[in-house]
Formats: structure tokens, C-alpha cells, sequence
């Protein structure tokens, strides 16, 4: 049986590779680590009860700033790859945290490079690096491919760009089965909300609903390459199952503006929008209404109101030093991998608006029958 860990397991990607490597066959185990609060809404549907045998999903606790920890674990669980997804994945937070993350982000990997080596399992173990778009930062060339030059623009980026290196460098050092994929923005109902497309998608739906009067946002004009994640970790796998290691750019090709990334989001609902204005100034109003679409949805037009505006900037969101424009070329993934998403944008939005209407509609469903949020200090 095939032994897969996985780093960052309670997050977005972590969930879906779970999900995807069990149904492969593997045994998974996932690195999480120890919350005050409950950690593992995304998991939880492949929880197996500890007492119960045979299990082939195991957690256990640890941190990537942790050496010890990490040798202790890949010692134990002997993986034949390890997917290290860990990270403090949000850049805008990584302008206030950027110690830390260069801590996790950077060091991270080395740590388990070290240990895969330290341990004699340079043969038995291959190794897979989250790398990122971030990587390519300031505009040099579009789209942009493995052989685009790195010019990072976050502390996050630079801390990727350590891992980035350092895989590659006890690869051609130590000839160790160590590979990058440099993964463009994916996302997925379970996308963190407070990565853009999530925060549109909630934000879309609960303004449908009338729980939210509007939504803030910062630089409507950047352009990303979105995917799905759900296709997303289907590369991180083929990526290790090739003869030989190598780095690979995973990605649609397609980019789209924050601001028509609105747009579609709220039109999946049967809200038309309109932007005017500039800059700071930039606002966003609703236009039309698709009452078919709204009764469809069971949504009531009367917290849809013409003339109403929706979206807003807030400087706030304003990152010190912004990414402008990410396109991705994925023939190399195409061509070697034989990888292509199935997802498009179109495809995207529609599952994302909709869970989350479903989410802020059990939400309505409560506040009606009374069940606010409790508060235990009342
Ligand atoms: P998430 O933010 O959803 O998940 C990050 C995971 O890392 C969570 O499980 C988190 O735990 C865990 N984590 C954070 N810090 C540590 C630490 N110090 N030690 C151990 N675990 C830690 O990210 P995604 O799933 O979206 O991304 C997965 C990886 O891919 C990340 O490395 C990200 O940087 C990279 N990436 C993501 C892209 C994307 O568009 N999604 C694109 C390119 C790269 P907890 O749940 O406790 O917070
Ligand atoms: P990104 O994703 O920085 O590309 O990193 P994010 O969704 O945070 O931002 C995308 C773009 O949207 C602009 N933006 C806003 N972003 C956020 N979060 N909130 C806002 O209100 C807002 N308004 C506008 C941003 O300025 C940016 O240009 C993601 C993460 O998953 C990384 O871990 C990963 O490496 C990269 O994708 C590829």
C-alpha cells in the first residue's frame, strides 16, 4: 500500500489531495496542527475513529517550524511521497507576519528535505513543494512558464522562492525525488474567505439574501489565472508519478479581472452590476434583475434593489506591492503530464456561489427559527 503525508492537510488543497489519494488507495497521513478551536471542518467527512483498525486516514499533530517534530513524524509514518502544502498561505498577511512566514514558508521545506535525508530515505521518499504564481511577482512576461524569471513581491513570495530553490537544490545535490509545481490561484467551495473569489462568493450570496448591505474590496484590477482545486491536486500526484523529478507550471491559460470576477458572481445569482468610477472612487450598483434566475433560486427580489450599490473599495485591502497580472502556460503540464482542467471559470463560480448560498441560506434558516449565535458569555 502506498504511503502518502500530507503537510497543510486541514486546509484547501490538503482536503481535496486527502480526498483524492484515498480514493487511489493510499494511506494518508496529515500533518495538523494543535487550534484552541477546532481545526478540521474540511476533513472531518474522512475522520475515522482512532479505536476502529485498518484505518488509512491518521492524523497527527506538528508544525512546520518544528524540526524534531517533522523527523519524529516521517520517521513513524516511512511515506513513500510527501505533499508539503503547509503554509501561511495569505500573501496581504504576509506584509504583517513576514518572520513567521518566511519561518514556515521557507524554512519549512528544508526541514523536511533534512529529515527525509537525515533519515536514509532519500530512495524510499519522493518530495512535492507548493510552489506558487506569486514566484513570478512583477510582470516580466506573459503567460508565464518554467523558464519565466522570479521576481517575488510579498515576504511569502520571497519565503516560496527559498523552498522553491532549496528543492531544487537537494534534488541536483543529493539526487533526491524533489519537485515544485508551480501552481497558479485555484480555488473551490472551501476556499479560505478571506481569499478574494471566497470573500465575492459569500459576500455575493448574503447581499442576495439581505444579510450584508455591501462588499469592501481592494485592487479590482488585478488579473489572475483561476482554477479549480479539485483539478489542482491531480497535477500535484501526476507530478510525482513521472520518471524523472522535475518542476511544472499548473495552470488554465485564462485570466480575468477581481472586478469581472464580481461581476460573474453576482450574475450567477441573477443580479446584473455595473462599475463606475475610479480608483478609490470605484463602485459597483445592480442594474437588473433576472427574476426567473432569483425564483429559481428561491430568492425573494425585495433585497434586491435597483440603483443599489454593492461593492466598494477600501484602500485597506491595497497590498504595499500588488501582483498585477498572472497567466499561466501549461503546455510543459500538458504535454508530459497529459494534465488539463476540467473546470472553467464559468464552472467555478457557479459551484462556489451556490454552496455558499446554501451555507447563508441555512444561516437565514436559523436567524428566522431564533438559533442566532450563541453567545456564552450572556
Ligand atoms: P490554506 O491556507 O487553505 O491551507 C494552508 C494549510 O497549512 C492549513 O492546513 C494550515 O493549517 C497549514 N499551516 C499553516 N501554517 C502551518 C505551520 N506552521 N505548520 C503546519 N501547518 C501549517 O492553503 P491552500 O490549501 O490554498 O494552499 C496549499 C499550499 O499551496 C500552500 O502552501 C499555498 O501557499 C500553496 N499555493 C496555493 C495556491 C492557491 O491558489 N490555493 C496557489 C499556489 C500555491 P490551519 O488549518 O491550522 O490554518
Ligand atoms: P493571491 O490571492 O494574493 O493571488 O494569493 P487573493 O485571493 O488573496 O488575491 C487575489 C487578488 O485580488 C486582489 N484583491 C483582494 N484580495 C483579497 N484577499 N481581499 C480583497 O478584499 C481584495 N481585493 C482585491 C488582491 O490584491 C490580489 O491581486 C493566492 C494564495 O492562495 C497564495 O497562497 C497563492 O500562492 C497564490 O494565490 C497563487
Amino acid at each position: 500500500m502506498k504511503v502518502a503525508l500530507i503537510t497543510g492537510i486541514t486546509g484547501q488543497d490538503g482536503a481535496y489531495l486527502a480526498e483524492f489519494l484515498l480514493k487511489k488507495g493510499y494511506m494518508v497521513h496529515g500533518l495538523k496542527r494543535r487550534s484552541s478551536l477546532f481545526n478540521t471542518d474540511r476533513i472531518d467527512h474522512l475522520y475515522q475513529d482512532p479505536h476502529e483498525l485498518g484505518r488509512n486516514f491518521v492524523l497527527h499533530y506538528g508544525d512546520l517550524t518544528d524540526s524534531t517534530n517533522l523527523i519524529r513524524v516521517i520517521q513513524e509514518t516511512r511515506p513513500h511521497e510527501i505533499y508539503n502544502l503547509a503554509a501561511q498561505s495569505h500573501v496581504k498577511v504576509s506584509f504583517d507576519t513576514p518572520e513567521y512566514t518566511a519561518n514556515a514558508d521557507g524554512i519549512g521545506m528544508l526541514r523536511i528535505l533534512e529529515a527525509v535525508r537525515l533519515l536514509g530515505l532519500i530512495e524510499h521518499t519522493k518530495v512535492y513543494q507548493a510552489s506558487t504564481s506569486e514566484l513570478y511577482g512583477l510582470v516580466q512576461e506573459v503567460p508565464q512558464s518554467e523558464s519565466t524569471p522570479f521576481y517575488p513581491r510579498s515576504p511569502y513570495a520571497v519565503a516560496k522562492m527559498y523552498a522553491y530553490w532549496i528543492t531544487v537544490n537537494y534534488r541536483e545535490a543529493y539526487n533526491m525525488f524533489a519537485c515544485n509545481g508551480i501552481l497558479f490561484n485555484h480555488e473551490s467551495p472551501v476556499r479560505g474567505e478571506t481569499f478574494v473569489t471566497r470573500k465575492i462568493t459569500r459576500a455575493a450570496a448574503k447581499i442576495a439574501l439581505g444579510l450584508q448591505d455591501k462588499l469592501y474590496l481592494g485592487n479590482l484590477s488585478a488579473q489572475r489565472d483561476w482554477g479549480h482545486a479539485r483539478d489542482y491536486v491531480e497535477a500535484m500526484w501526476l507530478i510525482l508519478q513521472q520518471e524523472k523529478p522535475e518542476d511544472f507550471v499548473i495552470a488554465t491559460g485564462v485570466t480575468t479581472t477581481v472586478r469581472e470576477f464580481v461581476r460573474m458572481a453576482f450574475a450567477e445569482l441573477g443580479i446584473e452590476i455595473e462599475f463606475s468610477g475610479k480608483g478609490e472612487a470605484e463602485k459597483a450598483v445592480i442594474i437588473d434583475r433576472d427574476e426567473e434566475r432569483l425564483q429559481e433560486l428561491g430568492l425573494s427580489a425585495e433585497h434586491i434593489k435597483l440603483g443599489q450599490t454593492v461593492v466598494k473599495v477600501d484602500p485597506q485591502y491595497y497590498r504595499p506591492t500588488e501582483v498585477d497580472l498572472l497567466i499561466g502556460d501549461p503546455s510543459k503540464a500538458q504535454s508530459k503530464l497529459g494534465w488539463k482542467p476540467r473546470y472553467s471559470l464559468d464552472m467555478l463560480v457557479n459551484e462556489m456561489v451556490l454552496s455558499d448560498l446554501k451555507v447563508m441560506q441555512r444561516e437565514e434558516y436559523l436567524k428566522k427559527g431564533g438559533f442566532t449565535t450563541l453567545n456564552y458569555f450572556e
